[in-house]
């Protein structure tokens, strides 16, 4: 079965090792060129690397707090669920969970990020936020379980996916086939198409889009560059670590997207304010 029927989907994404390939090479002909690759071997330093599966994450860390599908939970029960799960009965899936809720120790163990991941602009002090603006998330499910929907990431950041353990599939659409994704709203980043499901009738361009369906093995990182509309399914318990990035590739989009939701975020509180001061004015006659 594919993933997604209609658009073409090739699986030719490439895959280069590390050390073959270098940092000079890599930010050329992928970083700069806004070009999905996998990259093998970027995180053999890290602890977890040898360390995490399902079992371990299960019974050293079993008390971990975590939220999944809205309910706050311990890590242990919920991955009791996840090693249980099927394509038919599948386990939720824990995404995007931010691993500074994590003790030190922890986070440890998947430091310090792959050099595939840099220069990455948001780890700098300099930078106009009062707080960091990294963000590194975990991911973790079994199968049948998959990311909700398809998007590029937020602010048009690049993601950078470390696949710790399992075998993840992901689709994944370069920028200028937004047309035929269907973003929900004007400039929206969120597809409306249900990539396992598309209703052609709705959205008849979709089957126009031409994209890359590949899987993504313990080991591997893979890079998505800013502006990729993609989305992932899980074919073999799962844990995936992921970090948002900028750089020269991606400033500008960036800081376009940063600035108009501040500016956004300002007005919102203004009118609000606003809003306020003429619920107390009393009239003086
Ligand atoms: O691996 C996945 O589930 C996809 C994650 C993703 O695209 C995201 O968090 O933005
Ligand atoms: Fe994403």
């Amino acid at each position: 079965m594919t993933f997604c029927k209609g658009p073409v989907l090739t699986d030719g994404i490439d895959r280069h090792g590390w050390a073959e390939i270098g940092s000079a090479r890599y930010y050329r002909e992928y970083v700069l060129a806004l070009k999905p690759v996998i990259i093998r071997g970027g995180f053999d330093h890290w602890p977890a690397r040898r360390k995490w599966n399902l079992h371990f994450l299960r019974d050293h860390y079993k008390d971990l707090p975590v939220t999944v599908g809205g309910s706050p939970r311990k890590l242990g029960e919920f991955i009791e669920e996840v090693l249980a799960s099927t394509k038919d009965r599948p386990a939720p899936y824990l995404h995007n969970h931010p691993m500074e809720l994590w003790p030190a120790e922890v986070q440890a163990e998947i430091s310090p990020m792959p050099d595939c991941t840099r220069p990455n602009w948001l780890e700098s002090r300099w930078f106009p936020s009062r707080k960091p603006l990294t963000y590194i998330e975990a991911y973790i499910g079994g199968p049948g379980a998959k990311f909700p929907v398809l998007h590029y990431d937020g602010l048009h950041t690049h993601a950078f996916l470390m696949q710790i353990e399992g075998v993840k599939e992901y689709v994944a659409f370069p920028p200028d086939a937004e047309r035929f994704v269907y973003p929900q709203n004007p400039g929206s980043n969120v597809s409306q198409i249900d990539i396992e499901n598309p209703d052609y009738d709705r959205y008849p361009l979709f089957r126009h889009a031409d994209g890359f369906r590949f899987e993504l093995y313990p080991g591997e990182t893979l890079f998505v560059p800013a502006g990729w509309w993609h989305t992932a399914r899980i074919l073999a318990p799962s844990i995936t670590v992921s970090i948002n990035g900028v750089n020269a590739a991606n400033w500008k989009t960036f800081f376009g997207d940063f600035y108009r939701s501040k500016l956004n975020a300002c007005r919102s509180k203004a009118r609000a304010g606003f809003k306020r001061l003429l619920m107390s004015y009393k009239p003086l006659f």
